[in-house]
């Protein structure tokens, strides 16, 4: 409300430019408002890689601010930036190479981003910086004897109106120990009309203007049966934006983890061109702007300015301040089986032989809260899971995994270890007056684990050890749930704000990061159970910026609506382009029951996406594969074998975000930056480079209008093989069976053969290779493979990364990266071009050192498709197929 107050306008904030002082480091002045005359420190610093970071904090304040920690994976090196021109009130500063020049104007105080005279990005330019600076409490003003009554008169009108130094929520009051302390400043973007992220919300991927509504929130809370396009934040957040034109990407990362608000407002504006000649003037064009305005109830203002240029650049920029993402165990890149709940040993058995009855094929099945002792995480219902362990090998032998709940509330209950334990080493936040903090919540009376503290996770990355975890096995892994946190009774169903942390820090400074800090601390105690061998699953609900690092996210409590199936794209879009690729949605939706049509659609698209687990509520009717008849169950039974299939694929797609940023499911746009008709669309994605995939989210859907991309593409049918007709948006008739997906030309999928039982059933099958030709008749395409589950691949390079090409009618199969070794007996068996232009005669294989031999091929006229038979030629070997 108080940063609302303030109007676009002339900022009353003016640089000091006599203050200047220049380091390798970073570019220091100062700042002050015109009327507090509070003075702030601005720092500005060039990072290797394109970014640029602006800091600004109170020159001398009252106490330190929060600064985020641990979010930003190392500190990050940066580059000495020059001054290549002063004048009265302004500041010329140039990046070593020149490309750069940032343009600090004094007053009123701007800062403008060019590249290579382009002006990309400006600050301030609206006049919205406003930083509260620390005061005194009130009590510790010394009122002069004439101005005592007023002073508090006005102070108490104030501090109603705007909730300088307490507020209510409802029945809950909010004591601010320290004050008003937000901070918020506007950047415009100069010639973009699009941007995206800033998760979670249940929004369109497009970020819409926000000038006559409500600002996008990023306030992480537990919103049960929370609405559809809606800015109020859930879950998690992710405070980064990303901005797209046809030539270029930039992206702005405000690190701030207390409440935060982002206003949008995309505008025309006329170009704004260097020399005004009449004749330009003429000509100027009106071009867009967007202005980003950001607002925090606290901390300071510590923003990056990613300046791309290319929308892969952002990622990697991203990454390398929050880091890349996880490489995921290939069992959880299975479908996993979720219910609230798994009733008992007999019902997860059950289940787990469902499956195989039912020939579908799944990795991990779960159990929800009511596996544990009356909800005390680490334990196990006496009755229902009388011997855990037993059940734990069961499924082993069946090459299957277990996920369980563990929650970060812990019940007040002296007689249960963590609780006593933590209560007395004093590991839970405290409220105000210094007490553990008790909020309510599925344990009953709860305090919350504070993980912002270094030792408070070290301690709980220690119950995960086997022999703490008393029941636990090495095929268990975890999700955490309930981590925004959610606190029961508590305003708007989170903890106080004046709670208080580690380091005296109130809550409101750290919300965002509390469910963040609890997946870090659990996937160190699967790592460390592990004596640092295996790779850790934990998924999440709550997250913030760089929580990739740590596992997987899922979108929460989504309800079984086709509107809901529909807006989990845009949703998992969003959250993949925050650094975040590992995400899903849950399949059938949470709340309520879907349709049999529904619950087949979902899991359609749910095998497309990266994250696969079928859930839902405890008043919800069971719902396994299985359920919805013959039929039904046949159609899903595909759904999640093309998943099996396709694992190759998305396991390298996994490991490109693990090493090179780029995130596995994406927004059209991002393949097809030129393409300004990509930009909106939301309701289909790629999956890597090479998959378009367009799930079905409509009832009783005959027909779906599919954009294919790019006039010089050459789009196959993932299924059928058949070259789709030119024309960019092509209407797709559609049965119950089929969801559409297709191959881009130029592009080399590898899939199995088959399927197993699990994924671990599957590490003999041989590969297949869709290679799909483009206008030139070439494609490329990658394959990864390692052991699948321990860290050997980056300890001991045990690990294959293949490429493939097809140039000249010559396939061939080289190594992508020297320094990996692995060792498989796993062949090439089939493969099948599409688009190949004619019959051919005769084709050959030949590795590397062997001996040629003849291949058996078929080839289908109609699509133009070339199968190639009985190769069985090794992945980790180098070898040549001519085609002639
Ligand atoms: O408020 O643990 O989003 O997946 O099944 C409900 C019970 C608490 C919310 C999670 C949901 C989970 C449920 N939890």
């Amino acid at each position: 409300r108080r940063q609302k107050l303030l109007c676009p306008g002339k900022s009353s904030y003016q640089a000091l430019l006599d203050s200047v002082t220049l380091s390798d480091e970073n570019v220091k002045f100062q700042i002050i408002h015109e009327e507090n005359k509070v003075l702030l420190q601005v720092e500005i610093y060039e990072i290797a890689g394109n970014i640029f970071r602006l800091k600004i904090d109170e020159a001398s304040p009252l106490r330190a601010r929060y600064k985020v920690p641990d979010v930003l994976i190392k500190e990050p090196t940066t580059q000495r930036l020059f001054v290549s021109h002063k004048e009265a009130g302004i500041l010329a500063l140039s990046s070593v190479n020149g490309d750069y020049k940032l343009r600090v104007t004094a007053n009123p105080f701007q800062v403008e981003l060019q590249s290579k005279g382009e002006t990309v990005m400006s600050m301030n330019s609206n006049g919205l910086l406003y930083f509260e600076h620390l005061q005194p409490p009130p009590s510790d003003r010394k009122p002069t004897a004439q101005n005592e009554e007023t002073a508090s008169d006005y102070y108490k009108e104030k501090q109603e109106d705007l909730g300088l130094w307490q507020e209510k929520f409802g029945s809950f009051l909010d004591i601010k120990a320290h004050g008003p302390s937000s901070v918020g400043v506007d950047f415009s973007l100069h010639g973009y009309d699009h941007v995206y992220g800033i998760p979670q919300h249940t929004e369109t991927l497009l970020l819409k203007n926000t000038s006559d509504g409500d600002a996008y929130r990023l306030y992480n809370l537990d919103i049960f049966g929370h609405k559809i396009h809606d800015k109020i934040g859930i879950y998690g957040s992710v405070p980064l934006l990303l901005a797209h034109k046809p030539n270029r990407t930039s992206g702005v990362f405000w690190l701030n983890s207390s409440e935060t608000l982002v206003d949008i407002s995309t505008k025309a504006v006329a170009e704004h061109l260097s020399s005004t000649s009449a004749a330009e003037t003429a000509k100027q064009r009106a071009v867009p702007v967007t202005d980003v305005r950001w607002m925090s109830e606290s901390g300071i203002i510590d923003v990056f300015l990613l300046m791309g240029p290319t929308a892969f650049d952002i990622f990697k920029q991203f990454a390398q301040l929050t880091g890349t993402q996880a490489l995921p165990p290939l069992f959880s890149l299975g479908y996993h089986q979720c219910r609230w709940n798994y009733e008992d040993e007999q019902d997860v058995k059950a289940v787990d032989a469902g499956f195989d009855a039912h020939d579908i094929p799944y990795d991990v099945i779960w159990l929800d809260i009511e596996h544990t002792d009356g909800k005390r995480y680490f334990t196990w219902d006496k009755k229902k899971f009388q011997n855990p362990r037993k059940m734990q090998e069961h499924l082993k032998k069946k090459k299957r995994k277990l996920v369980v709940i563990v929650d970060p509330h812990i019940k007040v209950d002296p007689t249960y270890t963590l609780y006593s334990q933590a209560k007395e080493k004093g590991y839970f936040v405290k409220d105000r007056n210094g007490q553990d903090f008790e909020g309510i919540c599925w344990s009953g009376s709860s305090c919350y684990l504070d993980f912002t503290n270094p030792e408070v996770r070290k301690w709980y990355a220690d119950q995960f050890a086997f022999k703490t975890y008393k029941g636990s096995t090495n095929i268990l892994f975890v999700w955490n749930d309930m981590n925004e946190p959610s606190v029961f009774k508590g305003a708007e169903l989170t903890m106080q704000k004046d709670a208080v942390h580690y380091n005296n820090w109130e809550h409101r400074e750290v919300h965002n990061l509390y469910g963040f800090y609890q997946q870090m601390a659990t996937a160190e105690g699967l790592i460390r159970r592990s004596s640092g061998k295996e790779r850790p699953f934990v998924l999440t609900r709550s997250f913030f910026a760089g929580s990739q690092k740590y596992g997987a996210v899922w979108t929460g409590d989504n309800t079984a609506e086709w509107s809901y199936l529909k807006i989990s794209i845009p949703m998992l879009l969003t959250i993949s382009l925050a650094g975040i690729s590992f995400c899903g949605a849950d399949v059938g939706g949470f709340i309520g029951d879907p349709e049999p049509e529904l619950l087949v659609r979902w899991y359609q698209a749910g095998a497309y996406q990266p994250f696969f687990r079928g859930h839902s509520n405890m008043e919800s009717k069971r719902r396994e594969p299985w359920l919805f008849g013959e039929k039904n169950t046949q159609i899903i039974r595909k759904a999640i074998r093309e998943r099996y299939v396709l694992l190759p694929y998305l396991y390298t797609l996994f490991y490109r975000a693990h090493t090179a940023a780029e995130p596995v499911m994406r927004p059209l746009w991002v393949e097809f930056p030129e393409k300004t008709e990509t930009f909106d669309v939301e309701y289909e994605y790629m999956l890597g480079n090479a998959l378009l995939v367009h799930p079905v989210t409509e009832k009783q859907a005959k027909t779906v209008s599919v954009l294919l991309p790019g006039s010089e593409e050459i789009w196959y049918d993932f299924r059928k093989f058949k070259q789709m007709e030119d024309g960019s948006t092509l209407k797709i008739p559609v049965t119950l069976e089929n969801l559409p997906v297709f191959q881009r030309g130029g592009t080399v999928i590898p899939l199995k053969t088959t399927v197993g039982k699990s994924t671990e059933w599957m590490i003999d099958i041989s590969y297949e290779l869709h290679v799909a030709l483009d206008t030139e008749a070439c494609a490329v395409g990658e394959l990864y493979v390692d052991d699948g589950h321990s860290f050997q691949y980056l300890h001991k390079k045990q690990f294959l990364y293949r490429k493939f090409s097809f140039h000249n009618n010559i396939l061939t199969s080289s190594c992508a990266d020297e320094s990996g070794q692995y060792q498989t007996s796993c062949v090439v068996e089939q493969v099948i071009v599409l688009g190949f232009g004619k019959q051919p005669t005769f084709v050959t294989a030949s590795s590397k050192g062997g001996t040629e031999k003849e291949v058996i091929f078929t080839y289908d006229t109609k699509t133009s498709a070339l199968t190639l038979g009985n190769l069985a030629l090794s992945i980790d070997a180098d070898w040549e197929i001519c085609i002639n």
